[in-house]
């Protein structure tokens, strides 16, 4: 059976820091679902089909990692149902442990599946998409953050 993990996300949008972690996480599974997830009762920057497309052609050059819309629900129950064995997240700070704990908790009982903590690498630890939309917005240079295609559509949408 195929080793398969799933690294879940607003991707609002895609940045450097989410690309390392799936990078990483590619080479511990055999197969990581990327998913996209998208909240109705949640405002995006970008809508669901430019963030698919973004997290799509940031990750074309990552082989074994698959990319998918996940639906407003359980994030438990999706990969159960996809056959993850673990959630992939990247842990910035001791806030994203404290956030991040009960969940994994909370997942583990729901439907057995692990959470796997990567630590962020450090010369991405200030890297957010909510500091990348501000900075952009209030003209800072964001290359340095992002993938090429979210470059393209930040500038895009300025304009
Ligand atoms: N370096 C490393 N990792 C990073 C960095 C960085 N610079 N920035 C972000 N990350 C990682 C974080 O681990 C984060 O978890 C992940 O990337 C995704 O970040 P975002 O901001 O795109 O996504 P979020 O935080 O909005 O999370 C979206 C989820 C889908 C994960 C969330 O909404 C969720 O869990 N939904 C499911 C609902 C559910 O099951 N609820 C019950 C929970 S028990």
């Amino acid at each position: 059976t195929v080793r398969r993990a799933v690294c879940p996300g607003s991707f609002d949008p895609i940045h450097r820091g989410h690309v390392e972690i799936i990078r990483r996480a590619a080479r511990l599974f055999q197969e990581v679902v990327v998913a996209v997830s998208d909240n109705p009762r949640k405002k995006y920057f970008f809508d669901r089909e430019t963030r698919l497309r973004l997290v799509r052609e940031s990750l074309a050059g990552i082989s074994g990692v698959v990319v998918e819309p996940l639906e407003a629900g359980l994030l438990a129950r999706y990969a159960a149902e996809r056959g993850a064995v673990a959630l992939v997240k990247g842990l910035r700070s001791g806030q994203d442990y404290d956030y991040e704990l009960p969940m994994a908790a909370m997942n583990r009982q729901l439907t057995d599946v692990e959470t796997v903590f990567l630590p962020a690498d450090p010369e991405l630890l200030h890297v957010s998409s909510s500091l990348v939309k501000e900075v952009h917005g209030l003209g800072g240079e964001v290359g340095p953050f992002v993938p090429g295609p979210v470059y393209a559509a930040l500038q895009q949408r300025l304009t």
